[in-house]
């Protein structure tokens, strides 16, 4: 005996229509302009750079690869459960094992795929930490806890600079950091590829910029270097993102791209404002010297 459903009234079923309208009207409707962008970016940031787009094609040809995968997949369940259903309560289905074709199918089939998958992912890792031997400029960067400080060069870079200690690629710098009431902002010219020169005097933090799509951790005893070339001018947003103390989510900061003229403009700005020495202010003993550290801020963190 099949279960007694009762029949549902045509009224019941017009009311269920309209509501089940003005639901997918509203969803429609509450897209912002915002969303439809995250939709057609795929949840990812604009491009702000020659190297992001290396990225973004490989999620995007990562999500084509893996809904090919899952219409397969669920093509094959949805076939299976229309062609194999139970037809009468007491029909008992042919039992089946082993079917050796079927089974060397789906063995080799993933192990394919991950060999594809890890390709093009070392080929785009390959883009993204790209070490050029002579970038436009170094910048010198050090995440400390819990602020951003930035170190532009002045005058001619040395090419042969290593970047590690003492061995700048500069004879002059100026600087720029954040303090508690404000957020640093790390201003860079357009077109140019930039070195970043990663050093933390404390824990590990990681420099990463949502719209290069790129970041790197920045690591207490070594300089980790990463290239990138900005390509759209405009203002971005940069952060840390590794968990470093309770104040990890204070380690925000700026991007600004902005034309070459500007550029200089700005580096001529922090050194009219007498925010220059002759090395990179690294953090660690430099803190005390640093903008948004006073004298008795540097005594309490040398109590600890
Ligand atoms: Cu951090």
């Amino acid at each position: 005996m099949g279960l007694q459903v009762p029949k549902r009234s045509g009224a019941l079923r017009r009311s269920l229509r309209v509501a089940l309208l003005g639901v997918t009207m509203l969803v429609l409707a509450g897209c912002s302009e915002a969303d439809t962008r995250q939709i057609r970016n795929l949840a990812m940031p604009d491009r702000a750079t020659e190297q992001g787009p290396y990225t973004y094609e490989l999620w995007k040809w990562a999500w084509v690869a893996a809904m090919i995968t899952g219409v397969i997949v669920w093509g094959l369940i949805a076939y299976v459960v229309v062609k194999f259903r139970r037809r009468s309560d007491d029909e008992v289905p042919r039992q089946t094992r082993y079917n050796l074709p079927l089974e060397v199918f789906y063995t080799i089939a993933p192990v394919l795929m991950c060999i594809v998958f890890f390709f093009h992912t070392v080929r785009v890792q390959d883009v993204m930490t790209e070490l050029e031997d002579t970038p436009d400029l170094t910048v010198e960067v050090v995440g400390y806890q819990w602020q951003w400080g930035f170190n532009h060069g002045i005058g001619e870079q040395n090419p042969d600079a290593f970047g590690d200690d003492g061995d700048f690629a500069y004879e002059e710098y100026v600087y720029t950091t954040g303090d508690a009431s404000e957020i640093p902002t790390l201003v860079l010219p357009v077109d140019q590829r930039i070195q970043f020169n990663l050093h933390s005097p404390d824990v590990i933090h990681n420099f990463g910029v949502p719209s290069f799509l790129t970041r790197m951790d920045v690591i207490p005893g070594r300089v980790n270097k990463l290239q990138v070339t900005p390509t759209v001018e405009g203002t971005y947003a940069g952060k840390c993102y590794e968990l470093c103390g309770v104040y990890h989510s204070r380690m925000l900061f700026q991007v600004e791209i902005v034309s070459q003229a500007e550029y200089e403009a700005y580096l001529a700005e922090l050194a009219e404002a007498g925010q220059t020495s002759e090395e990179p202010l690294l953090g660690g003993a430099n803190a005390t010297t640093q903008t948004g550290l006073g004298e008795s801020q540097s005594q309490e963190g040398s109590e600890e």
